[in-house]
């Protein structure tokens, strides 16, 4: 049974459980409805407890059914129904109580929750607004100010806060279930509170609104929800109830079917789905309670604070003592910069920096779990390392190299028991960023395999397995997109054309502001590599602007030119002069924004389907989990493949062959164009 009920005395509790997460089902919503009959119709029952079973109370509603028509019970009448029930109903709050689930908390007369709890209306994040009565109720029971804070950034706030909000009556300490029944027998004999859709909403100072526009569409960009919602909290705010669930209601429906949810939610689903690959059920990681980074550089720091805030305790090697100490103060950097931007205590600093311990002995590592090795990209120096840790780790510690482009089965040629080594490639900063690529070798076993995305689990990082090849998923995408921005250079757009066309696309930043800020050495560094190994890469103004020491703002220019003290790009006659050199004798043409990004993005996808073809990916979701938690790919497009996929693998195959016919694209793979024949990727994920 999803809803049952239970009596203490005159006191009912309704327990939900619907695991795992007591999302309101259509079964839910049924059950909820008849509860509230139910129970106005016993004599016996002065006030009503409603509680869940498992992790959490109600996450909101279930996301699987918003790709359907909706079904009765829907969720703003439940609430009603709450809402009017003739006996206070006390909502008793545990993990999460989000979208829907705050919206029935709403409903209820009086809201009690654990300290560890936490409420909010993420419904933004998933590209819609909340459709029971959040916008409207929010205002009149915390005001307009705190309300758009919520309901637009999507983010939940801690039960304390709540209660600072007025949102949370009261705090409960213990077992929830007695505290809840205590409050609810103090309040049974009182009389019922005005429901929250009767009272009015604070009036908010003049300038309110119109600030609060600019200030959620500075920040929102190109995703149409945050907007929609401040617009709903406003209507909520300036008319009726009705009118303003009415108003919120149409707006939630019409969301529902929207390009941007349907690729808020994909990703929802992919995020979800990655901790836990299908082909590794039931294979048991090893354990992993300690862990050691080999090398201090800003790679080594930031992998030792991931390990280290995930509860490890960690050692640092490096060289000699000077090295471990510049390693040491790297870490701390990260830690004091944490506590100078206020996200920790100066105490919890000092507890996380004292649980890391350097040193320039390896035997330091004798019974150390797993080993993260983050040396110098030199094939030489790297099996030096895993040369030294062969001989003292003992033979079930695992071994791994964060590598992003040396071969992981060359690194691991000669190490004792290579079924425990594997690549897990970070991205920079490592303690801050989502994604982690798990790059198994040919000798890794399933069980390592495993322990790398148990791994991840424990960092709190979203884990893609990735085959070995020049890049892994992500970076082999990245130079397919650096070559493309340069060949529309040669053909006639300009550095801050590309720029901007990719920043209307929805990224951060387009290719050329992100060189100029990254440096252009390491990638000239990259592609020296490849040369070595025969391969031709293709960046031929890149090259010259490495071989005048334009190495990005780090020396004062380089896609752009950059004034002393300042990071604005301003246009470069000198990058002019050398993109015209090269353009000689190129046939030009006039580019707007929509093709730039087209012939950026689509080359991309193209270059993900051989992946998947390869298979590098396993999934075209990871592929697009890869891009949107390492490279900046906008979260509300679903990544480069669901976008291409939304958009028509037909009309994909077409740009690219038009692009190919003009010398500024290679054609769709094969892969592709078998994936447009059938509509989607998952023919190539066999
Ligand atoms: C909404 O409410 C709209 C209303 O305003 C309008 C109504 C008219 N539905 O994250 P986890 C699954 S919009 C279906 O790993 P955790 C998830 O896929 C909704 N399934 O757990 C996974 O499945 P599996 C607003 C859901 O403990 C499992 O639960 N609500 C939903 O780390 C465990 O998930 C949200 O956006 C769902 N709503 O974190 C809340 N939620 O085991 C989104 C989860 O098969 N959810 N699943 O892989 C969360 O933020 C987290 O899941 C939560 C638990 C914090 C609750």
């Amino acid at each position: 049974m999803t809803v049952t009920i239970a009596r203490e005395g005159s006191i009912a509790v309704v327990t939900v459980d619907n695991p795992p997460v007591n999302a309101l089902s259509q079964a839910l919503r049924q059950g909820l409805l008849e509860a509230v009959t139910e129970l106005d119709a016993d004599a016996t029952v002065k006030a009503v407890v409603l509680i869940c079973a498992g992790r959490t109370f109600i996450a909101g509603a279930d996301v699987n059914e918003f790709g359907k028509p909706p079904q009765p019970p829907h969720l703003p009448d439940v609430v009603a129904h709450i809402e009017a029930a003739k006996k206070p109903w006390v909502a008793a709050i545990h993990g999460s109580a989000l979208g829907g689930g705050l919206e029935v908390a709403l409903g209820c007369a009086y809201r009690v929750a654990l300290a560890s709890a936490s409420l909010g209306l993420p419904e933004v994040k998933l590209g819609i607004i909340p459709g029971a009565g959040g916008t409207v109720r929010l205002p009149r029971l915390i005001g307009p100010a705190a309300a758009v804070d919520l309901v637009t950034s999507g983010s939940p706030v801690s039960a304390k806060k709540a209660e600072g909000l007025g949102l949370v009556d009261a705090l409960v300490d213990g077992d929830l279930r007695a505290g809840a029944i205590g409050f609810a027998n103090g309040i049974a004999e009182k009389p019922l509170p005005q429901p929250i859709s009767r009272r009015a909403v604070p009036a908010v100072e003049a300038g309110f609104w119109e600030n609060a526009e600019k200030a959620v569409a500075a920040k929102a960009k190109r995703e149409v929800a945050p907007l929609r919602a401040l617009a709903s909290v406003r209507r909520a705010s300036e008319t009726d109830f009705s009118d303003a669930m009415a108003f919120e209601r149409e707006t939630f429906l019409a969301l529902r079917g929207s390009v941007q949810a349907a690729a808020l939610r994909h990703v929802f689903f992919a995020e979800r789905a990655a901790p836990r690959p299908p082909e590794l059920a039931g294979i048991a990681p090893r354990d992993i309670r300690s862990a050691a980074v080999i090398g201090g550089g800003t790679m080594g720091a930031g992998i030792a604070a991931a390990l280290r805030d995930a509860g490890l305790p960690v050692v640092l090697i490096e060289r000699d003592a000077a090295a471990v100490e510049r390693g040491l103060a790297n870490v701390r950097a990260i830690y004091d910069g944490s506590v100078k931007r206020g996200r920790m205590t100066q105490a919890l600093a000092d507890e996380r920096m004292a649980g890391v311990t350097g040193g320039d002995d390896y035997a330091l590592l004798a019974d150390t779990d797993l080993v993260i090795e983050a040396v110098f990209e030199d094939l030489a120096v790297k099996r030096a390392v895993f040369e030294k840790l062969s001989s003292v780790c003992r033979p079930d510690a695992v071994l791994a190299t964060n590598t992003s482009y040396l071969d992981p089965n060359a690194i691991s040629d000669g190490v004792s028991h290579p079924e425990r080594f594997l690549g897990l490639h970070f991205f920079s900063p490592a303690h801050i960023m989502k994604l982690l690529e798990i790059v198994p070798t040919g000798a890794t076993s399933p069980e390592v395999l495993a322990t790398g995305f148990a791994l991840a689990r424990l960092l709190a990082k979203i884990p893609v397995r990735a085959g070995i090849c020049d890049g892994f998923i992500g970076n082999r995408i990245l130079k397919v997109t650096r070559a493309q921005a340069e060949r529309l250079l040669l053909s006639g757009a300009t550095p801050s054309a590309v720029d901007a066309a990719l920043r209307a696309f929805g990224l951060p930043m387009g290719p050329f502001e992100a060189q100029d800020l990254g440096g252009l050495d390491i990638a000239a560094f990259q592609r020296k590599a490849a040369r070595e190994r025969g391969d031709i890469p293709f960046a031929p103004v890149a090259e010259r602007l490495c071989s005048i020491q334009r190495f990005g703002q780090k020396s004062g220019g380089g896609w752009y030119d950059y004034q002393p003290g300042d990071r604005v790009p301003k246009p470069s006659e000198t990058v002019a002069a050398i993109i015209a050199e090269e353009a000689a004798g190129k046939r030009q043409r006039v580019w707007n924004e929509a093709d730039i990004a087209d012939a950026i993005v689509l080359p991309m996808v193209n270059e993900a389907t051989r992946i998947l073809e390869e298979r590098v990916a396993l999934r075209s979701a990871d592929i697009d989990l890869v891009k949107i938690h390492g490279y900046g790919f906008p979260r509300w497009r679903g990544g480069p493949m669901h976008y291409a996929e939304a958009r028509g693998l037909g009309d994909v195959v077409a740009v690219l062959d038009r692009l190919a016919a003009d010398g500024l694209a290679d054609p769709p793979c094969d892969g592709l164009r078998r994936a447009a024949e059938v509509g989607g990727f998952s023919a190539l994920e066999r």
